[in-house]
């Protein structure tokens, strides 16, 4: 039997191949720091509904995941305390925007800035991971870059990838660039993703339609989770 699930520009995955065993739901970057009062993106002076809107679609699609058995992974942007894996020209750009040059590794409202172990860092309490979810740490802003991701997606027998979280236009369609290129089959959707200005919101998707699909498809949680509930 095949599973599909409506998307665009073509149902997904591509083979029909949708089963539990093969297919995880990756939350990127859902941490105080990106969605909170206080935290980076806050202190940056952006409009924090952006990021949170995804907040409510993503909880009612992680509950689907959790039923349904598919691999959930959280993933979390962060650097050492030592600032040793922070590349020098991404904090100085960092200090270049927001109030008063605070910018990564500096001290904010919620601890130091994108720095692992602080209270901005690590994921908000409604999407906290439960045990035997797996939580990738990384420094950059692609999940695969310097993580150990690949390596837990084959070892668990993954193919495709049902991509949410924040920023849809950064962390998002980086990680859904490095997974396309590994062969993977990725989905993104709108109403679980989330990114600091509504037009580069909408670019990213309109990005992933071209080319018959150049990085897969882009769908919505209700479509997945209505597949979901069938496997
Ligand atoms: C950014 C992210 N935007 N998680 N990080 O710096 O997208």
């Amino acid at each position: 039997m095949t599973i599909t699930i409506d998307s665009k520009p073509y149902a997904w995955p591509y083979d029909g191949d949708l089963q539990a065993s093969n297919t995880a739901l990756i939350i990127i970057d859902m941490q105080t720091d990106f969605c909170g009062v206080g935290g980076y993106v806050d202190k940056m002076g952006y409009d924090l509904s952006m990021t949170r809107a995804p907040i409510e679609p993503i909880k009612k699609l992680l509950d689907a995941s959790r039923k349904a058995g598919i691999l959930v992974i959280h993933t979390r942007e962060g650097h050492r305390p030592d600032l040793t894996d922070l590349p020098a020209n991404k904090r100085w750009r960092s200090r270049q925007i927001g109030t008063n040059g605070v910018g990564i590794g500096d001290v904010g409202p919620c601890g130091r800035i994108l720095v692992r172990g602080e209270p901005g860092w690590d994921i908000i309490p409604e999407l906290y991971p439960i045990a035997g979810e797996p939580i990738i740490d990384k420094p950059g802003k692609g999940c695969f870059c310097a993580t150990d991701l690949e390596m837990l997606l084959h070892t668990q027998g993954i193919k495709n990838i049902i991509l949410t979280g924040i920023t849809t236009d950064v962390c998002v369609h980086t990680t859904m660039r490095e997974a396309n290129d590994r062969g993977f089959e990725c989905v993104i959707l709108t109403d679980c993703t989330g990114a600091t200005d509504p037009a580069n919101h909408a670019a990213a998707f309109n990005m992933v339609l071209m080319q018959g699909g150049v990085f897969g498809t882009v769908s919505d949680s209700p479509s997945v989770i209505k597949a979901l509930e069938t496997l």
